[in-house]
């Protein structure tokens, strides 16, 4: 048997999370056409007949702007350290650039084997040349890079070829988690995220960036039914408007499409309740990052 912890590391917007459920081929990590949208360390774990995988999803690696940005770095960072193996994320239509050499500093620090996964190469038309610079570049600021891929997470080219280089990097190992499980996360946590996709999804500019939720309730009625309570936290009383919309449109729209999946997350039917809540200034306030969206956990 074949196990160990991998942890994946970008800048934001490269498709980090993408990468994870395209290996996993099933949704378990939220994703959105904006950058940030992850800011938790979430395993992901994928067993095999004779592997376990357990992939960290992180936070891409930027220049924080605010509190919550400051513990999402740390989070990535930390989360980096320990594991067995790292995939290096890099937008193959971005190329090699400050952001990256942000990202492989850190990367450095941790001396852990590293494999470049350039993304995105179905956006390319001339792939090699464009890969291969990014390769050049990304050997020069990053030492431990061990082996290079170029895939497209979205068409799944080349995602089984890189899960055989995990697979052959990986030492043998014990069965980490039970195989029927697939994230470290309680339901709660992923009854949030994917609330907080469809605002991402739905909403623009600061909007999504300002938004957190949190589950208030989540129980199964004697009727069968899943009865889910959950609070979406904004900064300003403008934006608790845009999330209301017209007439109440937005959150319906919110609240309709996070109810979708949730019922197929649980094969059950479920009954939504979402509030909004104007909190002034929360991306810089402790106590709620850590403790309301439970931010604590993933930086010990
Ligand atoms: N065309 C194309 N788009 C991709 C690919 N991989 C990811 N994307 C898109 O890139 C965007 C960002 O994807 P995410 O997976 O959320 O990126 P991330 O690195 O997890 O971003 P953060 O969580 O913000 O750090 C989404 O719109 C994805 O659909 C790919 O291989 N090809
Ligand atoms: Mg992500």
């Amino acid at each position: 048997m074949k196990s160990g912890f991998v942890a994946l590391a970008g800048k934001p917007n490269v498709g980090k999370s993408t990468l994870i459920n395209g290996i996993m081929k099933r949704k378990v990590v939220i994703v959105s056409d904006k950058p940030q949208t992850t800011r938790n360390r979430i395993n992901c774990i994928l067993t095999g007949k004779d592997f376990q995988i357990v992939f960290t999803d992180t936070p891409g690696i930027h220049r924080p702007l605010h509190r919550l940005g400051e513990y999402m770095v740390k989070i990535a960072i930390r989360a980096m350290q320990g594991v067995d193996l790292i995939l290096f994320v890099v937008d193959a239509t971005e190329g090699f650039g400050k952001p990256e050499t942000y990202v492989a500093r850190y990367i450095e620090e941790t001396k852990i084997s590293t494999i470049l996964v350039v993304n995105k190469i179905d956006l390319l038309k001339d792939k090699k040349e464009a890969c291969q610079k990014i390769e050049a570049m990304a050997e020069t600021h990053t030492s431990q890079i061990v082996d290079s891929i170029y895939v497209s997470a979205v068409t799944g080219e080349n995602l089984e070829l890189l899960l055989q280089k995990i697979l052959d990097k990986l030492p043998e190992g014990p069965q980490f988690y039970p195989e029927d499980m697939v994230t470290d996360r309680p339901l709660e946590f992923m009854v949030a995220e994917l609330i907080r996709e469809k605002i991402f999804n739905l909403t623009s500019q600061e909007v999504p960036h300002s938004t957190g939720v949190g589950v208030d309730a989540l129980e199964e009625r004697e009727n069968g039914v899943v009865y889910i309570l959950a609070t979406i936290y904004v900064e300003r009383d403008s934006q608790k408007g845009i999330i209301i919309g017209k007439g109440g449109r937005m959150i319906k729209e919110i609240g309709m499409m996070a109810r979708k999946e949730i019922e197929f997350l649980l094969g059950k039917k479920v009954f939504l309740e979402l509030r909004v809540k104007t909190k002034d200034k929360w991306r810089n306030r402790d106590g709620i990052i850590l403790t309301t969206l439970g931010l604590r956990s993933d930086l010990g």
